[in-house]
C-alpha cells in the first residue's frame, strides 16, 4: 500500500473514506437540505393542471431556461400550438419531491412537462429531451438536412453532458460547498475553462452553434454559458471570461432576441422584480403579471 496517499495529508487531515458509505445529512453545504440519497416522492401532492395542452412544471434555473426560451420562440413564430402554462415547483423548499411531479420525473428535478395534446398525454424530462421534443413535434429549430441536424444533436448532447461540471463541479465548490478546497476548484475551473474555450473556438467562424441556423443547440447552450460568462456564482473575474471574445460576441446576440427575453423572465425566483414573472398562463402575463406589478398589487394575479 506505499502508493496509497498517506490519510494525515487528506481532506480533513485523517480521514479514510469508510468500507461503506453512509449518509451524513448534515453536510453544510448549499442544498444539503434537499439532497437524499435515494430517489421518490416524499410527500402527496397533485399538480395544477392549466388551460393549454403544454403544461411546464418548472424554475427559472439554466435548466428551465432552456425550454421556456423554446416555448417562446415557437410562439415568436405564430405556432400557437405551443401555447403552455408554466407552473413553479420552488426546489429549494422540496416541491420536486411531491409525487405528481415524480410521476413525472422520477429524477425528481425540474424542469418537467406533460403534453396532453396526445392520448395519453405523453411525460417529459431532461431539458434535452423536451427541446428535440419539442423541434419535431412543431418542425423548427432542428435543421432537416442530415450534417446541420447532426451537428445539431452534437452539440446538444454535448451541452447535456458537459454543464455538470460546470453547475455541480465549479459552481458547488466555488460557491456553495462550506468550505474552499483548493483541489476540487482548480480541478473544475480548468474543465470549465476548457469548455468555454470550445464555445470560444467554435463560435469563432460560425455566427451560432450550427453556422447561420439558430437552432434547439443554442437554446440549450445559452442559458448555462450566457449566464457563466456574465453573472453565475460571481466567477467573472475568476475565469477570466473576457478572453472569450467570440462567446461573449454569441451571448450578446442571442441574449437579445425577444423570446430569449421573454423565456429568462418565466418562473424566475431571483434578480429585479420586473424581470421574473413567476407563473406564465397567456402572453399577456408579460404585461400584466411581472412580478414588480404583483407586489404592487399585494399578492393579487390578474
Ligand atoms: N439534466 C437535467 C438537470 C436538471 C436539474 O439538475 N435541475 C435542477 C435545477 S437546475 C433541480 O431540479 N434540482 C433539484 C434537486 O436536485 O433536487 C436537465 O437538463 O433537465
Amino acid at each position: 500500500m506505499a502508493d496509497q496517499p498517506d490519510p494525515a495529508n487528506n481532506q480533513p487531515p485523517g480521514y479514510v473514506p469508510p468500507k461503506v458509505w453512509v449518509w451524513d445529512t448534515a453536510n453544510g453545504g448549499a442544498f444539503a437540505n434537499i439532497n437524499r440519497p435515494i430517489s421518490g416522492a416524499t410527500h402527496d401532492k397533485e399538480l395544477p393542471i392549466g388551460k393549454h395542452p403544454l403544461q411546464l412544471y418548472s424554475m427559472g434555473t439554466p435548466n428551465g431556461v432552456k425550454v421556456t426560451i423554446m416555448l417562446e420562440e415557437l410562439l415568436a413564430l405564430g405556432v400557437t400550438a405551443a401555447e403552455y402554462d408554466a407552473w413553479m415547483i420552488m426546489i429549494g423548499t422540496g416541491d420536486q419531491f411531491g409525487s405528481d411531479f415524480v410521476a413525472i420525473n422520477p429524477n425528481s428535478k425540474i424542469p418537467a412537462m406533460m403534453d396532453h395534446s396526445v392520448s395519453p398525454p405523453v411525460r417529459l424530462f431532461e431539458s434535452g429531451s423536451m427541446l428535440f421534443y419539442l423541434a419535431e413535434k412543431f418542425g423548427h429549430f432542428l435543421p432537416t438536412e442530415t450534417h446541420k441536424r447532426a451537428e445539431t444533436m452534437n452539440w446538444l448532447m454535448w451541452q447535456m453532458a458537459s454543464a455538470p461540471y460546470v453547475g455541480g463541479g465549479l459552481g458547488h465548490f466555488y460557491a456553495y460547498a462550506p468550505f474552499k478546497m483548493q483541489y476540487p476548484i482548480d480541478r473544475f475551473a480548468m474543465e470549465t475553462k476548457r469548455q468555454l474555450h470550445v464555445l470560444d473556438t467554435h463560435l469563432a467562424t460560425n455566427k451560432y452553434m450550427v453556422g447561420d441556423d439558430y437552432t434547439i443547440a443554442d437554446m440549450a447552450i445559452w442559458p448555462w454559458y450566457g449566464s457563466i460568462m456574465r453573472e453565475a456564482y460571481n466567477a467573472q473575474e475568476f475565469l477570466n471570461v473576457k478572453e472569450y471574445t467570440h462567446l461573449d460576441r454569441w451571448v450578446t446576440e442571442v441574449g437579445k432576441r425577444p423570446a430569449v427575453i421573454r423565456g429568462r423572465m418565466v418562473n424566475r425566483t431571483f434578480g429585479q422584480p420586473e424581470t421574473q414573472l413567476r407563473e406564465r398562463h397567456d402572453a399577456s402575463d408579460f404585461d400584466n403579471n411581472r412580478e414588480d406589478m404583483v407586489i404592487a398589487r399585494d399578492g393579487k394575479r390578474i
